[in-house]
């Protein structure tokens, strides 16, 4: 290619060619880098020919809405808008934007579309580029948004992992074109945005990256609400200058008398975390078993102990009384509750912000928004819906069983779309039930990413060999326990309240160490300064956030940079082109960068070789027949 280049250059054509003309001009060396990355886009586009992912229900081109002001003229939405909640972080600090929400006279809106909604329907599957799409329209429709939640929890893992995507460039390419919402995060306390707890030197880099590239608060929770292990993730946060929502996770059912967590132990956790100096308190109820009068009680003690302490609510629609239980809570004196853009809400993801609006009209809580933007954003989203539709679970309905079985959201799509997936239907009921009765053995811990996992792994474990709760017990010794549950057990995740459950504990471990203290005390902080150089050496250029990257998750960073080695960055392709191959003939774009535009059609698709087991995929290229050899087994 660089021949080529070479050769067709101008100069080079005019005979004009000095003896520095190839260091005199870069440009021949950008061709050659476009060509490269041209062939590497026509290799994943071969790639995709097997059709591995799936075929969206969406295949037109996304209309985008047009916004309108109250006279009815139309909004320039060709620059962000800079009017925001976020200003009063920037210019004043996290101690006054915590005064500002809770002056605040109406309830504000978190939206969650940018996170919780798509983890929670359609696998954390939607890319950098679709939000991208619609980001500067959100900025005009939502400035009024306490925050929009749009990193961390599954995104960060999912980003690499499923989307080659790196999130470091996600979230500093929202930053650029919203720069007047505050950027919410989802933070794992003392494992970060990883599954397990990390040393803490890791965190503290982490947060401080994360600060630094667009995060503005980070919603600190820990999946046992142990609180030395939530600690870590406050600190780290105070350190990097962020505004700390220090979070309780919400479980079982404080009305219920018999039951484990109630309004005394919730109280006791709010006096901690008000202890560390949180700015922002959040109350995460991960599985939406919130019921309107447990919030009630639950969100008017608080305020009532704590008059001066902004509350912000998190829920899940799954049982269908999202709405009712926010409503509940602004009532009672929540400053900011979450929900989603309607067609990305409900079921497991969050209520529906045009069903929450019309809830508050005419009341004190009007959050400030302006419901036909609301709307007119929505239908962009309506369509990336069905863009996505091979991620949906295939939920057809709320589900009130969540009441006894508790699991969270996001747990609760991906174990329905397993259990489709495998033929499984029939023993969906019996794996819901397993889950409860994992739980009681486990003692009835907090469940949420990771120890939901723990549950979950131990329920699929009972069906599939067919044991009962009192089977668990009798045979802990003999049992070949799922890694989760025994990393659970050895304290690996942190304590649970009111201890580990004895002897299921110790049969079940049989000899392994049994952490007391949180884990973090007992590891070695990373080497930051050797990954960085272990980076460079590997592939020839690192950042921080790579740093931070691979901290979190070794083996998914570095398969990642190796699959952006043969492929490219893809975030350019379109999401209908990424997700499944053009139909032959079809014609479409793809913006390499700013002017450099390839235009790109499906000629052919040859016969698969016995031998090599590759086969010959033919494209034409801005009007040049290219040939891509695919191999059709990796
Ligand atoms: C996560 O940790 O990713 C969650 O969404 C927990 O609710
Ligand atoms: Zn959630």
């Amino acid at each position: 290619p660089f021949l080529t280049s070479l050769l067709t250059h101008p100069t080079f054509i005019d005979g004009k060619c000095w003896t520095t003309f190839i260091d005199d001009t870069p440009a021949l060396f950008d061709l050659v880098s476009s060509q490269n990355r041209a062939q590497k886009l026509l290799a994943y586009l071969g790639s995709s020919i097997k059709g591995q992912i799936g075929e969206p229900k969406f295949k037109g081109d996304i209309i985008m809405p047009d916004l309108f002001d109250e006279a009815g003229k139309k909004l320039d939405v060709s620059q962000p808008c800079q009017k925001g909640w976020r200003n009063i972080i920037v210019e004043k600090g996290p101690e006054a934007f915590a005064k500002a929400v809770r002056a605040n006279k109406g309830c504000l809106l978190m939206d969650t579309t940018w996170r919780d909604a798509h983890q929670s329907l359609l696998a954390t599957r939607v890319r950098t580029v679709d939000l991208l799409n619609i980001a500067k329209e959100t900025s005009h429709a939502y400035s009024n948004l306490y925050s929009l939640e749009c990193w961390g929890g599954a995104t960060f893992d999912v980003a690499m992992r499923f989307l080659y995507e790196d999130p470091w460039d996600r979230l500093r390419k929202m930053r650029k074109l919203i720069p007047n919402i505050p950027f919410q995060m989802l933070l794992r306390g003392a494992n970060g945005v990883a599954y397990s707890s990390l040393p803490d030197n890791a965190i503290y880099h982490f947060c401080e990256q994360a600060k630094k590239h667009g995060v503005d608060i980070f919603r600190v929770f820990d999946a046992l609400n142990d609180i030395d292990q939530l600690e870590v993730g406050i600190k780290a946060v105070h350190k990097a200058g962020g505004v700390v929502e220090g979070t309780v996770c919400y479980s079982g059912d404080m009305l219920n008398p018999h039951k484990k967590y109630n309004l005394e132990y919730y109280m006791e956790l709010v006096g901690k975390l008000v202890d560390l100096n949180i700015h922002i308190l959040g109350i995460k109820d991960m599985a939406g078993v919130l019921k309107p009068r447990a919030a009630t009680l639950l969100i008017g003690s608080i305020r009532k102990k704590y008059p001066d302490l902004p509350i912000h609510v998190h829920t899940h629609d799954s049982a269908g009384t999202g709405v009712a239980s926010m409503v509940a809570c602004a009532n009672a004196g929540a400053d900011a509750v979450d929900t989603a853009t309607d067609s990305m809400s409900g079921m497991t993801s969050q209520p529906s912000v045009g069903a929450v609006l019309a809830s508050f009209e005419g009341t004190e809580h009007d959050p400030g928004l302006n419901v036909n933007h609301v709307r007119a954003i929505d239908t962009y989203w309506a369509q990336l819906r069905l863009l996505y539709s091979p991620f949906e679970a295939g939920l057809t309905g709320p589900d009130s069983d969540v009441y006894e079985h508790e699991i969270p959201g996001g747990q609760l799509t991906n174990m329905m779309f397993q259990a489709s997936q495998l033929g499984l239907g029939t023993q969906w009921a019996e794996t819901k039930k397993a889950y409860e009765q994992a739980n009681d053995l486990l003692g009835d811990i907090v469940k949420v990413t990771p120890t939901s996992k723990v549950v979950g792994d131990l329920a699929q474990f009972m069906v599939s060999n067919k044991l009962s709760f009192d089977d668990v017990q009798q045979k802990a010794v003999e049992l070949d326990f799922p890694g989760s549950v025994l990393e659970f057990f050895e304290g690996l995740m942190g304590q649970p309240y009111g201890g580990f459950p004895e002897p299921l504990r110790t049969n079940a471990l049989r000899g392994r160490r049994k952490l007391d203290k949180r884990p973090g005390l007992t590891l070695e902080p990373l080497d930051l300064q050797k990954i960085k150089k272990d980076i460079h050496t590997k592939y020839g250029s690192v950042t921080e956030c790579d740093v931070a990257s691979y901290a979190m998750y070794p083996k998914v960073f570095e398969d990642y940079r190796k699959f952006i080695e043969k492929f490219g960055d893809l975030s350019v392709l379109p999401t209908r082109y990424f997700l499944s191959k053009p139909e032959i003939g079809e014609e479409f774009h793809v913006e390499l960068e700013k002017g450099k535009v390839l235009i790109l059609k499906l000629l052919a698709i040859g016969p698969l070789s016995d031998t090599t087991g590759q086969r010959e995929v033919f494209y034409e290229m801005n009007g040049e027949v290219r040939q891509v050899t695919v191999d059709d087994n990796n």
